[in-house]
């Protein structure tokens, strides 16, 4: 039961969790803001850029439709209903996510740290807290359904150690520069 719980709050959450990986992949290019200064400090920094941003935003889209093809089957293979994603609940999620991140770039130069320091607690769930406001914007009824208390806890718990997890993969394997 629990297991299942789990399952189904990781599928939920798939199309916010892999933006933000397929932004570190696809990143470069122009900051989104443009090498603006706020007092000393970069607006957001040359780690948020267009590209990662729109690529994110699209895989995180292209791959809930993904899922919505393979709900049905794996779902009954497995014994749980997973659920599926409504566009506007899609953009939700993978623009959330981003916009999420972008958001906390913002806190941290504000606070002082430098583009790649590491802001503990916000890191780990910026995209999280940017992918459910939005879905619960973007497709309110859909979200209420999907993202029940238990589902949300889980998420709240689950979310930071896989977090930590993948960017310690990340930067073994070369693609990020910092293991946070
Ligand atoms: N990235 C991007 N666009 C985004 C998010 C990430 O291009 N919207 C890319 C950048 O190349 C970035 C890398 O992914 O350097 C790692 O992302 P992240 O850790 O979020 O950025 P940082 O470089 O650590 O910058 P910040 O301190 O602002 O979080
Ligand atoms: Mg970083
Ligand atoms: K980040």
């Amino acid at each position: 039961m629990v297991v299942g719980l789990v399952v189904t709050a990781f599928w939920a959450m798939l199309p916010a969790y892999v933006p933000n990986n397929a932004a570190v992949l696809a990143g470069g290019g122009r900051p989104i803001d443009g090498g603006r200064m706020w007092g000393d400090r970069r607006l957001l920094g040359d780690g948020k850029t267009w590209r990662g941003t729109a690529v994110g935003t699209l895989v995180g889209i292209t791959l809930a439709a993904g899922l919505n093809v393979a709900a049905a089957p794996l779902g009954s293979a497995i014994g749980l209903s997973l659920p599926t994603f409504p566009p506007a609940g899609a953009l939700g999620l993978a623009a959330g996510a981003m916009a999420g991140d972008i958001a906390a770039s913002f806190l941290k130069r504000r606070s002082g740290r430098a583009r790649g320091a590491a802001f503990p607690g916000v890191d780990q769930l910026d995209f999280v807290v940017g992918a459910l406001l939005s879905a619960f914007v973007f497709a309110p009824g859909w979200a209420q359904a999907t993202f029940t208390l238990g589902v949300l806890v889980v998420i709240v718990v689950v979310t930071p150690v896989l977090h930590v997890g993948t960017n310690i993969v990340a930067y073994l394997i070369g693609a990020k520069n910092e293991p946070w």
